[in-house]
């Protein structure tokens, strides 16, 4: 069993629901799983978006898991959960009804054509660091990396807990 986090994120609303609701419909479909267990899920946040600005602002937040799927596996699902939500892959970065983003699988690192782990930007968001600590404030330790200096480096991001 392997201990994965992964990065919710809306800024859209759905066919029939809002960011806060699409986060909280994408927990309980990852939930139902048989392969997932144990989820356990960060505050939500509101966050200004990083990126094209002309865009409302985010909802997102962190989920931590465990998990018997392996990596491809794990992103197949996140991708059939975006696609229920109407996701639309326009432009890069640009706003999202859902984004799912499997930020760390283990302490495995890949870089392959459709799946990057780490998370190629999660050291450099707000929007992954801050919930990603409330879940695990020692999280960067064996990294050796300090939490404290990651923070710093985006704290010009907009977030405020919700
Ligand atoms: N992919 C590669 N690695 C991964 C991974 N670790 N997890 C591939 C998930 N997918 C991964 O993703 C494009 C492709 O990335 C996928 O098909 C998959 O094979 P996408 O979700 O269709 O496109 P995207 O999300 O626009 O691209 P990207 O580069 O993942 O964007 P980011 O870095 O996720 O940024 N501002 C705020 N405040 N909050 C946000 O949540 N999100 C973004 C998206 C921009 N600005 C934001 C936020
Ligand atoms: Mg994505």
């Amino acid at each position: 069993m392997t201990i994965s986090y992964v990065g919710l994120g809306s800024n859209l609303s759905g066919s029939m629901t809002d960011p806060r609701q699409q986060l909280n419909k994408a927990v309980q479909r990852l939930s139902e799983h048989p392969r997932i267990h144990g989820i356990i899920l960060s505050s939500f946040y509101s966050t200004s978006p990083i990126g094209p600005k002309d865009q409302p602002d985010y909802i997102n937040a962190v989920a931590r898991l465990h998990t018997e799927l392996l990596p491809l596996e794990l992103l197949d699902y996140l991708q059939e959960i975006e696609d229920e939500h109407d996701r639309k892959r326009e432009e890069r970065w640009g706003a999202r009804t859902l984004d799912l983003d499997i930020l760390t699988y283990a302490d495995l690192q890949i870089a392959t054509e459709r799946l990057t782990i780490p998370h190629a930007r999660m050291e450099d968001r707000a929007f992954v660091l801050v919930p990603l600590l409330e879940l695990d404030a020692d999280f960067f330790i064996a990294h050796g990396k300090s939490s404290a200096e990651l923070l710093a480096n985006c704290a010009d991001q907009g977030i405020v807990k919700l």
